[in-house]
């Protein structure tokens, strides 16, 4: 099956081109970014109103992306509203470390945080599904680490690499990370979905 990727996230591109068999899914980038207006309540109205406008206007099956980190000692601050904590002017840098800036003093059982991707495979206005994927961990002390994106390199996994942040591990990320799992629990679906309908 194929869709068209519903992102104007060039790194979240990058990461779905490693994520799918394409012998079941295969993802195209959109010809053009759409700029959506994200004022869903919950990472599932995003990431349906982001599939949806890709759908209505390219007329094929979309897929979607909506995700982000929910910060226990910052309830309301990020979460849907992750890429925009601090403001629109921010860098994605200014960004993670604004948030380090705004845990000075909070103690290491008090970090505590997930990162969430909720995926929405639209196929019609009639069929739609979601898919969801957490990764648990905790907000560290320090701005460490040269890839991934956005709040890799202030976020550390936790169990056996509790001491690296995520943008020290981009092996590990590409297997484990809160858009893997999803993408995963969506691969499954299609691929009985094919298989039933065989
Ligand atoms: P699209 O809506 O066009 O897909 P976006 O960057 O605006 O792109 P979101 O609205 O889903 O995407 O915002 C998610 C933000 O959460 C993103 O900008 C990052 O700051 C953060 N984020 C999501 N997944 C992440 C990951 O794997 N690593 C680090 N930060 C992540």
């Amino acid at each position: 099956m194929n869709f068209l990727l519903a992102t104007g996230n060039a790194h979240k591109a990058e990461e779905f081109a490693e994520l799918f068999n394409p012998e079941i899914l295969q993802i195209t980038a959109a010809p053009e970014k759409l700029e959506v207006i994200e004022d869903g309540k919950t990472f599932h109205e995003n990431a349906l109103k982001k599939a949806k406008s890709y759908y209505d206007k390219y007329k094929q099956p979309v897929m979607a992306d909506d995700s982000g980190l929910c910060v226990q000692a910052l309830p309301d601050e990020l979460g849907i509203y992750s890429a925009r904590f601090g403001g629109d002017d921010l860098s994605a840098k200014e960004r993670a470390e604004l948030l380090l800036e705004k845990l000075q003093g909070v103690q290491a059982k008090d970090r505590s945080a997930y990162f969430i991707c909720v995926l929405c495979f639209y196929l019609s206005e009639d069929e739609y599904f979601f898919f969801e994927g957490r990764l648990q961990g905790r907000v560290g002390e320090e701005y460490k680490g040269d890839f991934g994106f956005g709040y890799d390199p202030v976020f550390y996994p936790e169990g056996e690499n509790e001491h690296s942040s995520l943008a020290m591990l981009p092996d590990w990320k590409a297997k484990n990370s809160h858009r893997a799992i999803a993408c995963q629990f969506a691969e499954n679906f299609f691929k009985e979905r094919v298989c039933q309908s065989r």
